[in-house]
């Protein structure tokens, strides 16, 4: 695929609302940020569900579905559900989306790690928090364990099969290629793979140039370069475009959005469309043309919106 894929990551699930007015949370916002996305030229949209009323990651079914009715409403563009979900979730409740709702594409996590948030408490007094949730998520993470087990893994990868779900990996760690190896040479994972490296979560492999070419060369050597394609998300500003700029160079695609960097500049906080319309004037200032959501269908081997669950 010479063309570049640009993923929007609209919401997630590690930042709190107080962290940026922009984040979206109603099934409308988290929408109306991807219409506006796909407009300023992503092709594929990452989502997560909030509470509606207070703003927290949420595993909700029908909030799920109020976001996918209406993106497809209106939008052509590919959606990439989280199974990654929120923090106080089981993994029962991470993967439901799939069997539920069968959209085309997925996440599947690679790994575990103390996904590591409490940090950016650091910034806030406790009278400054929006919500009364808000705090405790960011100082607990200190102690928290994105789990994310062979076991885990394997059963996610089943009811993407059965749902027709492509998976999307997520890479936080050197050791998450490793694990990708082991999972392919027992069969549970099927070449290509579509991968996305995250790099800058406290807890994994942190967001330097010198960090993302030792996760592809690791790729390059461990699953042969023939058998994946890659993106690369950046978490914070200004990493996330450093590291998108550079993967354009290394054959990798790039995701940006406020699921991982709240600025579009420095000290000025961004919208999603903000994002996508930087990264695209990036690509465009080196003459990379921009891929559409039908053409990462072709290139990513999708089912199409014809056979989503929504
Ligand atoms: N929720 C975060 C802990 C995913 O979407 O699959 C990780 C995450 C990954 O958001
Ligand atoms: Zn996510």
């Amino acid at each position: 695929m010479d063309k570049l894929i640009i993923t929007a990551a609209l919401t997630g699930a590690a930042t709190v609302p107080t962290q940026s007015k922009f984040i979206p949370i109603t099934p409308q916002e988290i929408a109306a940020d991807a219409v506006a996305c796909a407009e300023a030229g992503a092709a594929v949209v990452h989502i997560h569900a909030r509470n509606p009323e207070n703003g927290m990651p949420s595993g909700d079914m029908a909030v799920f579905g109020e976001i996918l009715q209406r993106i497809k409403a209106e939008s052509n563009v590919v959606v990439c559900t989280t199974t990654g979900g929120g923090f106080s979730m089981t993994p029962e409740q991470r993967v439901r989306v799939v069997p539920t709702w069968k959209p085309e594409l997925a996440t599947c996590n690679m790994g575990s790690i103390n996904f590591g948030l409490y940090q950016a408490a650091r910034h806030y007094q406790s009278t400054d928090y929006r919500f009364d949730w808000e705090e405790a998520y960011l100082k607990d993470s200190e102690n928290y364990i994105f789990a994310n087990t062979f076991k885990g893994i394997r059963t996610y990868l089943e009811f993407m099969k059965a749902a027709g779900t492509r998976p999307e990996f997520e890479l936080y760690d050197v050791g998450h290629i490793y694990n990708m190896a082991h999972l392919i040479e027992t069969g549970v994972i099927a070449t290509p793979i579509w991968m996305q490296f995250v790099l800058g979560v406290l807890g994994g492999i942190q967001a330097t140039v010198a960090d993302l070419v030792t996760m592809v060369t690791t790729a390059d050597r461990v699953i042969g370069r023939e058998n994946y394609n890659w993106s690369v998300i950046g978490v914070g500003y200004p990493k996330e475009f450093e590291l998108a700029t550079t993967a354009m160079f290394m054959g990798g695609h790039v995701r940006v959005g406020l699921e991982d960097n709240l600025l579009v500049k420095r000290r000025t906080p961004a919208t999603n469309r903000q994002l996508v319309e930087r990264m695209r004037r990036i690509a465009e200032e080196f003459e990379r043309d921009i891929a559409t959501p039908d053409e990462v269908r072709q290139f990513l081997n999708l089912k199409g919106l014809a056979n989503v669950g929504y």
